[in-house]
């Protein structure tokens, strides 16, 4: 535990509390120093969608639910980041839609590895893939410590939930005519634009909302989820969180700029 006492009343509690379970996990062996970086980009576009879940955030996670209830072997793919925030969100989910649980870490060592699949079985997981010698497929392409993956896994998947990716891998795997989908807050991200689904959210806030979406379509069969996928399109709903954000800036600089009467 730090010893940084969160006051209750202040105006970004949660946010700071967040950032304290990061830091507690990194102390943990979890979360990659990098992964804080990681963490800071994703709060500066966090705090361009207002830090709540959008609508076309909300479609991507209807998408990506019916997606991974319709895959035939889908997998969670699982950082230090992910670990840290959503540990038992990946579990229920993979419950909910039959999903494997895979570590992948960019910065990969087997204590980080094994800390990580400690944690996933600390919150419910039956079976964690791609630890250590077991990772032993490659995805061709790539030459970060990612290619290793789990046969079982990754490698055999048809759907592949990458949340806080790097954007190698998500080409990769898309050359490799797999599904991918992502949750990142950056829409710009060379990952966000490659996948097939993109969750523009924080993973925080999209983790719960993917396991209720699941459990909701689950009920409803797979032509609902058939229908719901034939209708989404990545592109646009990236765009959309794009120019949800921009307007948000131009709401803040309108605010800021002369009086009407005053400008050219
Ligand atoms: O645990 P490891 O070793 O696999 O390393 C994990 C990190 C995150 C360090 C590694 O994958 C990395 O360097 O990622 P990037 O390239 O920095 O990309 C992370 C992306 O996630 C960025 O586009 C961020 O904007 C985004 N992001 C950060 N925090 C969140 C987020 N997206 C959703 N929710 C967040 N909380």
């Amino acid at each position: 535990m730090t010893s940084f006492n969160i006051p209750p009343d202040h105006p970004r509690a949660e946010s700071l509390r967040t950032r304290e379970r990061l830091i507690e996990q990194y102390l943990e062996g979890i979360v990659a120093a990098s992964g804080l970086i990681a963490h800071g980009r994703g709060e500066a576009f966090d705090y361009m969608l207002g830090e709540k879940t959008s609508r076309p955030a909300l479609e991507a996670t209807k998408a990506a639910a019916a997606m991974l209830l319709t895959a035939k072997n889908p997998v969670i793919s699982v950082n230090g980041n992910t670990a840290a925030l959503a540990a038992q969100e990946v579990v229920r989910l993979a419950n909910v839609t039959e999903a494997k649980v895979e570590v992948n870490l960019f910065y990969r060592s087997l204590e980080r590895e094994m800390a990580i699949r400690k944690l996933l079985e600390k919150a419910g997981a039956r079976k964690v893939l791609g630890i250590g010698k077991e990772a032993s497929a490659r995805i061709p392409e790539l030459s970060s410590e990612r290619r290793r993956v789990d046969p079982r896994g990754i490698m055999t998947a048809d759907v592949v939930l990458v949340p806080l990716e790097d954007g190698d891998r998500t080409e990769a795997l898309v050359r490799m005519d797999k599904k991918v989908i992502a949750v990142d807050l950056n829409p710009l991200s060379r990952t966000a634009q490659t996948a097939t689904i993109t969750i523009v959210d924080n993973i925080v806030r999209a983790t719960p909302k993917l396991v209720q979406t699941a459990e909701m379509l689950k009920k409803q069969g797979v032509e609902k989820c058939n229908e719901i996928l034939r209708k989404f399109d990545n592109k646009k709903n990236l765009a959309e969180s794009i120019a949800l954000m921009n307007k948000k800036l131009l709401k803040l600089a309108e605010k800021r700029t002369l009086p009407k009467s005053e400008r050219e």
